[in-house]
């Protein structure tokens, strides 16, 4: 669908978010996947190309203190309260290219359009690209933005990554100052909203035949590691009632929480994405076990009950089995409803672009989950291929981008604050 937004040729909106996304997919640890993790070469190198962007478009750029890059486009006077704009440029490992990037890309472009009118509005546009969303480095996610709500956790900065690298030396090998993290925060008067635009990462908006859909709350998560520990041993002399194998151990546990959440007929789900045996050889009983596990479910309640329910699991398997076990949870997102006053004012632009308003919740974590603590939040989301998300051969076509673009622009323009 082409159609025009004061001249410009909102498919040429589409077309130049589709030529930066695929611009910043090729700054990636490897040329052969794209995997874009906190406070690496990459993470300074796509900021780099960010902050230019945010420049090109007409706003005031920098790196704050977590290593997010943040963007102020006045309003029509300076030091107005902003509606904030924002999504991640972190990555999960072998990503595809649209999770995160999409967002802040289109926010940019949106930004670009509006200076490229001249058009001040009543208050400030601000834009945000997050460092950290995914967690991937240090299984703790939403970095960037808790640290500008103000919620991030300096207990945190202790976490070390694979390699043994605390996050605190991470950040200050990267440049950035440990000690003034609390810099990034902002506070809720100075914030009137604060709006993300998503792929889906879900197949729903495809069945349904729309580009664009209104998120109505984001979903809880629960994130647990779990190690087992038994006894490592001969492969070839310990006979298998006398084991204490650990990996077999985990294996249980992996299949009893798909049983469980299989089982469960109102939208549970649990992920193994992660599994670790040591020693590690052919010939050895694995004597130490661990794995990680995410459950996700449509309500708080719903999802704290089945966490239990699989812990009590974990610890009958592991006695029965006499491993030793240490379950710890790393990470508890609550559901983060989105606020209805902006999810009406969003709907109003879905339908002024023309399209049929369709509002799902979104199953995928967001930033929006630690932008509650700070703002009201607001989500699009914009139609992905067959659903895919979190696999390289995520995709969105270039008119449900310029969908996309034009519902967020005409929300930007049309934006009044709660209550005005
Ligand atoms: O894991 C999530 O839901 C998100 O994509 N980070
Ligand atoms: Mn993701
Ligand atoms: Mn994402």
């Amino acid at each position: 669908m082409v159609a025009a937004i004061a001249g410009v040729q909102s498919s040429a909106l589409g077309e130049a978010i589709v030529r930066r996304i695929n611009e910043l997919a090729a700054i990636s640890e490897s040329p052969d996947y794209l995997t874009r993790i906190f406070l690496t070469r990459e993470h300074r190198a796509a900021a780099d190309l960010i902050l230019t962007w945010m420049r090109e478009a007409g706003m005031r750029a920098h790196l704050d203190a977590i290593g997010n890059v943040c963007a102020r486009y006045e309003g029509e006077r300076p030091d107005l309260p902003c509606l904030m704009l924002g999504s991640h440029y972190d990555t999960v490992r072998d990503a595809g290219k649209w999770d995160g990037p999409l967002g802040l890309i289109t926010a940019i472009s949106c930004v670009a359009d509006l200076r490229r009118r001249g058009k001040r509005l009543p208050f400030a546009v601000e834009v945000v690209g997050f460092a950290d969303e995914e967690g991937v480095r240090y299984s703790s996610t939403l970095l960037g933005s808790r640290a500008v709500a103000g919620t991030f956790d300096r207990r945190v900065l202790d976490a070390r990554d694979k390699d043994g690298i605390s996050m605190r030396e991470a950040l200050t090998r990267f440049g950035l100052n440990p000690d003034r993290i609390g810099t990034a925060a902002r506070t809720r008067g100075e914030l009137l909203a604060y709006v993300e635009l998503h792929i889906e990462q879900g197949p729903v908006l495809e069945a349904e035949g729309l580009p664009v859909g209104v998120v109505s709350a984001i979903a809880g998560a629960t994130r647990l590691t779990a190690r087992l520990t038994g006894m490592a041993g001969h492969a070839g002399t310990v006979p298998m009632a006398l084991r204490r194998d650990a990996l077999t151990g985990a294996a249980e546990c992996i299949g009893m929480v798909e049983e469980l959440c299989r089982a469960d007929e109102d939208g549970l789900v649990g992920t193994v994405g992660c599994i670790d045996a040591e020693p590690g050889a052919a010939n050895v009983i694995p004597g130490q076990a661990s794995f990680t596990i995410d459950m996700r479910a449509p309500t708080d309640v719903h999802r704290q009950r089945a966490v239990t329910a699989m812990m009590r699991r974990i610890e009958a398997i592991a006695a029965r089995r006499e491993l030793s076990l240490q379950l710890d949870v790393t990470h508890e997102n609550r559901t983060a409803p989105c606020a209805p006053w902006l999810t009406a004012q969003i709907a109003e632009a879905v339908a002024g672009e023309g399209f049929r308003v369709f509002e799902l919740p979104s199953g995928a974590g967001h930033d929006g989950m630690a932008m509650i603590d700070v703002a009201d939040i607001g989500m699009v989301v914009v139609r992905c291929r067959g659903g895919i998300s979190h696999n390289p051969s995520e995709h969105v076509d270039t008119a449900d981008a310029d969908a996309g673009a034009r519902v967020l622009l005409r929300l930007i323009e049309n934006f009044r604050p709660r209550g005005g």
